[in-house]
């Protein structure tokens, strides 16, 4: 059997299948590290990774027959891509078999923010409504949806909001050809421009704090931001303030920065709606994600290419 380094949580159903042909070693968040590697690291030829989880360059460095990184995930920050690529060591994830849920979330929190559903849900459990009759949201028809992070989610996010009645503007640091969507050449100036601010970028060190006070404050006191990407994208501190002084309105949050972790001020707010970093969480879509994930691995390891690689990264 091919020994495997398991360093995220994952599915137990992936984990069942993949015990057939492959030997699992779990080392989730470096639990028992020392003392497992010490005894099979020289035989670990492949390591299971996560959106949120993976292996750092010394991780990587210390397995000698290390082969392939297969992610759960489309998103790859959490491994050190360019520490496995130098040495030559193939990472994988899971790309568009999840990018249709994902955007069903986004879209999912765009109107539960802006209708304030979690709020009105709360408010008719505490029997509120026996007493008064729930504040209004707004109307989402003519509102301008800007999406930082054009690609194949924040594209699927911008199909399912135009049959909303949203305008779709966006900011990319790729040239994105010809779209029948508004581009603006600076993050700020997107922000200026929407109503509803959506976080659909890569995450990982470039990355880390894009979102920020100024921004925040660009997107203004009627706007609403939504995040399905990675946390740490938006300074969460800046936006805990944002969201307590009324410089932007609301927030629709699937992902935080040091999350299973929410901080308390975020939980203690009517004006966001959080949910645990479900977005690709449905049968359908993690079975597909399992799938590919030992597709990877099966094609490697029988010396065929792998099906979904990630491109090469440079530091
Ligand atoms: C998962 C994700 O939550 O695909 C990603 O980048 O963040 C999510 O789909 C996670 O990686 C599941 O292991």
């Amino acid at each position: 059997m091919i020994d495997l380094l398991q360093v995220a949580t994952l599915p137990p159903a992936l984990i069942e299948r993949l015990s057939e042909n492959y030997q699992i070693h779990q080392c989730v968040d470096g639990a028992g590290a020392d003392e497992l590697l010490e005894k099979v690291g020289p035989n670990i030829r492949g390591i299971l990774a996560g959106g949120t989880q993976g292996p750092d360059a010394n991780l990587i460095g210390s397995l000698p027959n290390l082969e392939i990184i297969a992610s759960h995930s489309v998103g790859f920050d959490a491994t050190d891509v360019v520490a496995a690529q130098s040495r030559g060591v193939l990472v994988t994830h899971t790309p568009e078999v999840l990018t249709g849920d994902v955007a069903d979330l986004a879209m999912t929190l765009i109107l539960m923010v802006t209708r304030r559903v979690g709020e009105s849900e709360r408010f008719l459990r505490r029997g509120e409504w026996l007493k008064k009759r729930m504040d209004f949201g707004v109307t989402v028809k003519g509102r301008t949806l800007g999406i930082l992070g054009l690609g194949r989610i924040g594209k699927a996010v911008a199909r399912r909001a135009e049959v909303f009645g949203l305008n779709i503007a966006f900011h990319d640091i790729q040239p994105m050809g010809d779209l029948p969507y508004r581009h603006y050449p600076t993050l700020t100036d997107l922000a200026d421009a929407s109503d509803i601010l959506l976080v659909a970028c890569e995450g990982g060190p470039a990355n880390r704090g894009l979102v920020d006070a100024s921004i925040l404050k660009s997107l203004g006191s009627k706007g609403y931001i939504v995040n399905t990407a990675r946390g740490p994208i938006v300074n969460q501190k800046d936006l805990i303030e944002a969201l307590k002084s009324g410089v932007i309105a609301g927030a629709g949050l699937d992902v935080f920065d040091g999350e299973p972790t929410v901080p308390d001020e975020l939980l203690e707010m009517e004006n966001v709606v959080l949910t645990p970093h479900i977005a690709s969480s449905t049968h359908e879509t993690r079975r597909a994600m399992a799938d590919l994930v030992i597709a990877n691995l099966d094609a490697h390891f029988s010396g065929k290419p792998v099906l979904t690689p990630v491109p090469p990264q440079v530091s």
